[in-house]
């Protein structure tokens, strides 16, 4: 059955200058709508344009967030009880739901974090893809049936699910990365407490509520609105309170290492999704305007915003230049502006004000580290925008393209990730040289190379220390059911999508039924078969 739910939303009386509702938004605790137990609320805007605000949201506090882990609690028990078929049928639900409300849902995330509408038409069709792989996951969701070393004996394995899950993800991908991993720790028969990212409060609720439109029982996912040093910290602090039996979390590193702290100390298992310095190798047997559109779209499509961007592009001394000249062609015809107005923008403006805040400080380790700017001039403005740029410029946080050259292993801007449109150029001597690059950074997430040697891809693929690696493609582009995550500095080895993340949100559990009606001792009271005593001289048949 399905359940007809309002948005239960009001609209606020806002003139916003697109004509955009403003709404009242609201936690999801238990199935019902709450404001923060203080009454004090942020607002979300429109990094194209500041003065479109689409609503006020809670500012959880600790109460709030302890109460949402109160209904996750108090759900656990009848959710894990749920046939994983059932579940998965609801997850399916979902998937449909959002098929019904994808133009909706993408014009949405367009206007909340500024993606492109091609972008975030692919990212909530990623939330799509993995609720209708998961939906026939909960009819397998195996164990196994094992042989014991004693008769009249069985053993089996069940997965099981964690309990309550804090997630805790990013607003560079608002729909898919929560999906990723909300939906398989409820086909596991977990419960949850969502964070929702700062920047995309009404994408989040929107979401939610399409979760239980689908047929989830009250308390199973509950959402929480706020900040990272707010509501974030409360539901990692909950872990020291022993409130919580997993975290997943997608950030920075910095963060998810203090994350990972707290739950070693406690023994819970987390899932930690972190920083990446992606590097993208050209080779000169490479087809160039294939590797100059891998290496375009990798560093500057989405703002360069994604976890995947391309971090050090790596170019083959022998063919830099003419790489160059073609990649510096295309850094310079880029069209900038707000996707939802201008069509065919290749990126619009940054995530919200506070990634522009960010990544302007990254620009400035770029260039204190000694890099050559190649180009790039910050901030876009009224009176600083590039030839392409689309709109008015004053009208939300756009930056240009920056790319830096001559970037050498002993700077600064070659170890650290700038989040946004920048790219650091390294030139390689040889394929040795190159691999060395590409594997100096501490992040270890994603990696490419474009080649037309068997040979070097193979070693390539061999030689990288990274989660996941393209061959002739770009750094992004990982689908719902290959998994996904990094090692090094980018994570903590565990995984998600396909079938990989099932272990991050179920324990293994082994039962043995004892059918003879006796003690038997495992090793103990096994039959020992000795082989039989023989000469036998085996060379005579050789
Ligand atoms: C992220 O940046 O956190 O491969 C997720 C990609 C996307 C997912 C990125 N499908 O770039």
């Amino acid at each position: 059955m399905v359940h007809v739910l309002e948005t239960g939303l009001e609209f606020i009386a806002r003139e916003n200058p697109n004509g955009k509702p403003s709404v009242r938004g609201y936690n999801i605790i238990n199935g019902q709508l709450t404001s923060s137990s203080d009454g004090v609320t942020f607002e979300s805007k429109n990094p194209a344009l500041l003065a479109d605000c689409l609503g006020e949201f809670p500012l959880s506090t600790r109460d709030d967030v302890h109460s949402a882990l109160d209904a996750a609690h108090a759900a656990f028990t009848g959710w894990a009880a749920t046939p994983a078929p059932t579940r998965g049928q609801i997850i399916g639900n979902m998937g449909r739901l959002l098929m019904e409300y994808k133009d909706d849902l993408v014009a949405l995330e367009t206007r909340e974090i500024g993606k492109t509408l091609k972008e975030s038409g692919g990212e909530i069709q990623e939330a799509i893809d993995t609720c209708l792989f998961f939906q026939s996951e909960g009819r397998r969701l195996y164990g196994q049936t094992v042989n014991s070393e004693l008769p009249d004996k069985e053993l089996f394995t069940y997965r099981r699910p964690l309990g309550v899950c804090g997630i805790i993800n990013a607003c560079n991908f608002p729909s898919a990365v929560p999906f990723w991993k909300m939906i398989p720790a409820i086909m596991c028969g977990n419960t949850c407490v969502w964070k929702s990212p700062q920047d995309a409060p009404l994408l989040s609720f929107a979401l939610a509520r399409i979760m239980h439109q689908a047929g989830l029982p009250n308390g199973v996912i509950n959402l929480v609105h706020g900040k990272g040093s707010g509501a974030g910290q409360y539901l990692v602090d909950a872990v020291d309170e022993g409130l919580v039996n997993k975290i997943s979390f997608t950030g920075s590193t910095e963060v998810g290492k203090m994350i990972g702290e707290v739950c070693g100390r406690n023994l819970v298992s987390c899932s930690l999704e972190l920083g990446g310095k992606n590097p993208l190798v050209v080779m000169p047997s490479a087809n160039l305007d294939n590797a100059v559109a891998g290496a375009y779209w990798g560093a500057f499509g989405t703002a360069g915003q994604r976890c995947t961007s391309l971090g050090n592009l790596i170019v083959h001394e022998a063919i830099y230049d003419e790489f160059m000249e073609k990649f510096m062609a295309k850094v310079k015809s880029t069209h900038i502006g707000d996707s939802s107005v201008h069509k065919d923008v290749l990126y619009g403006p940054m995530l919200s004000e506070k990634y522009a805040k960010d990544f302007m400080i990254g620009l400035d380790m770029a260039k204190s580290s000694g890099a050559t700017q190649l180009w790039g001039r910050g901030e876009i403005t009224t009176d600083n925008q590039p030839e392409n740029f689309m709109g008015n410029a004053g009208d939300g946080v756009f930056m240009w393209p920056h790319v830096f050259a001559d970037v050498t292993e002993d700077m600064k801007c070659f170890h650290e990730e700038i989040f946004g449109p920048a790219v650091t150029i390294v030139k390689a001597k040889d394929f040795d040289h190159a691999l060395h690059l590409a594997n100096a950074s501490p992040y270890g997430l994603s990696s490419a190379i474009y080649t037309n040697d068997r040979l070097e891809a193979y070693r390539y693929k061999t030689g990288i220390k990274a989660g996941m690696t393209g061959i002739n493609n770009s750094t992004t582009g990982a689908e719902a059911h290959l998994p996904f995550g990094g090692v090094k500095g980018s994570g903590n080895g565990t995984r998600e999508s396909g079938i990989w993340v099932i272990e991050a949100y179920s324990y293994w559990h082994a039962v043995n039924d004892e059918l003879s009606g006796k003690l038997q001792l495992a090793q103990m009271d096994v039959d020992e078969i000795e082989a039989v005593e023989a000469e036998v001289d085996w060379a005579q048949l050789a």
